[in-house]
């Protein structure tokens, strides 16, 4: 039913800056291309935002944030506003579908049983958590009743990636609503039509003037946004390098809290005592899912000597059925990468890794010669000072590294200045929880890998970023805690 959309779902496409529920051009009228990573065509051209509209897109925040209905709405009314966003998502699956294929080149099959559902669930959850928001009474000393009320911080910049579209924007936007903030959200610039589309679904639901706003364009705009007095709160997800700009630049005028979601290495420690066909998919989705594009991707793959060449031929064996082609097909697994820079970049890091002397195994080469498309690739004997043991490439690259002791493994799994994730393989109880324990990562999967749902706190320990997302500890991201001291007689003690 989706492959008779695009044309349909293009030509409806939302290009324009959404600023105070309204439909509007950027002020320079300047355009950008998005483009299908698959086709390489042009679907669209995107207003371009700048820094005349960052002011104007800020000031509507905050004057929605301090004029507007929305402070007084109870956390029930804001709950409702995002429950019928979450439903007009679902009402809207198929062409929001589509166009998150086109913009972004996800496979089919992972958009409507992953990034669509998901969103939607992850709206629900806010939407119960808005009316939750509760604070705590303290017992003190003397004659004073304490307690702590939690308000919404302010007017928050939320910069985001493209390899989630959809699902880093309701990671982002869904937390903030239920708290009480307004926003400015700046999609990336390679996949920004689901973001818009997006306003549409806004207004039918009956958000205040001003209380969402999204700017399509580049770096610039995420730059003028962390650095505009008007913003309270800035929250990324992105590269570690801008991301330490974003907290140079957060800093300059004023102290807007930050949270930071940024790239990893991730290992995934694989034990003798596996489950070998469990370690070997989980192994093989850590990496090649999301064509690599994942921030938790776990990458440095260290199998137990004993099983390393069952490992490895296991490996290879998957990564070679996996299904490359169009994404708007049911059948494809693996879909290009979101754009020619990355391609290239990844292209890069396997030259990288064939010349540092890892051994490539399967893959290592651009499928065809149109669409972004990088084979699913694995290396061994990959030594742990490799470049591509040691840097993010963020595409369907693994690498396997041998180890013979669990001391060893965890010394050389946490020696990253990345800790987003970590995966252990394993039947022993007990060497699970050595390792869990251990890793400097903030999330750890046993016999698992990237699996997290709604109430699931994620975020990076070292240069992975700080600050967590999703769960509760996602809505506090948002929130300050203001502490109340009441005198009272002594008489009513
Ligand atoms: O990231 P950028 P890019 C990693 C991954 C990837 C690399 C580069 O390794 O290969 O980063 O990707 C906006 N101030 N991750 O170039 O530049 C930008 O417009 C404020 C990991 O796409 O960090 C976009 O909206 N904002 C990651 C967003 O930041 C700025 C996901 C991310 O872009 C800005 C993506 C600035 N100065 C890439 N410059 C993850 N953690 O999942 C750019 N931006």
């Amino acid at each position: 039913m989706l492959r008779s959309l695009p044309k349909r779902v293009i030509s409806s496409a939302r290009t324009q800056l959404f600023i105070n529920n309204q439909w509007v051009n950027s002020k320079s009228r300047q355009t950008f291309k998005t483009i299908n990573p698959y086709t390489e065509e042009v679907i669209a051209e995107v207003q371009q935002s700048n820094e005349a509209d960052v002011d104007i897109a800020v000031k509507a925040a905050r004057t929605a944030f301090d004029k507007g209905p929305w402070r007084r709405m109870s956390g029930k009314e804001r709950g409702n506003l995002i429950l019928k966003l979450s439903d007009l998502i679902a009402d809207n699956f198929s062409p929001l579908s589509t166009l998150e294929i086109i913009d972004s080149g996800k496979p089919i099959k992972d958009v409507t049983t992953i990034d669509l559902p998901f969103s939607i669930d992850f709206y629900k959850y806010y939407a119960g958590l808005a009316n939750n928001i509760r604070g705590k009474t303290i017992p003190i000393t003397g004659p004073y009743t304490c307690y702590t009320r939690y308000e919404p911080v302010g007017v928050c910049a939320q910069i985001i990636p493209w390899n989630y579209p959809l699902m880093m924007q309701c990671w982002k936007m869904a937390p903030a609503l239920a708290a009480g903030c307004t926003l400015v959200l700046k999609p990336a610039e390679q996949t920004p039509l689901t973001a818009l589309k997006l306003g549409e679904l806004i207004i039918q639901a009956g958000f205040p003037e001003g209380v969402i706003n999204i700017l399509p364009g580049y770096g610039d705009v995420g730059r003028a946004l962390t650095l505009h007095p008007g913003v309270d709160k800035v929250a990324f997800t992105g590269s570690t390098e801008v991301g330490c700009e974003v907290m140079r630049n957060s800093g300059t005028k004023g102290l807007k809290r930050i949270s930071l979601e940024c790239g990893g290495k991730s290992p995934h420690i694989i034990f003798d005592d596996c489950d070998m066909e469990c370690a070997v998919a989980c192994a093989h989705f850590g990496v090649f899912g999301n064509m690599g594009q994942s921030c938790i991707a776990g990458t440095r793959v260290y199998v137990h000597e004993k099983i390393y060449d069952q490992f490895i031929e296991n490996s290879v064996y998957m990564a070679r059925a996996r299904l490359l082609g169009d994404p708007m097909d049911i059948r494809t697994h693996h879909g290009p990468q979101v754009d020619q820079t990355q391609m290239e970049k990844i292209l890069g890091y396997i030259e990288k890794g064939k010349s540092e002397g890892a051994k490539l195994v399967t893959g290592g080469n651009r499928w065809g010669n149109k669409g972004y498309f990088v084979e699913p690739t694995i290396f061994t004997d990959v030594k742990d000072e490799m470049t591509i043991a040691k840097e993010e490439i963020f595409g369907p690259v693994m690498s396997i590294l041998k180890f013979k002791d669990i001391n060893e493994v965890i010394s050389r799994a946490n020696n990253s200045k990345y800790g987003l994730g970590a995966g252990v393989q394993t039947m022993d109880i007990e060497k699970a929880l050595k390792v869990t324990n251990a890793m400097k990562a903030g999330t750890v999967y046993v016999n698992c890998y990237d699996y997290q749902t709604e109430n699931t706190p994620f975020g990076g320990y070292k240069q992975s970023g700080f600050g967590r997302e999703l769960g509760e500890d996602g809505l506090y991201q948002y929130l300050e805690c203001k502490t109340v001291i009441i005198k009272n007689s002594a008489d009513t003690l």
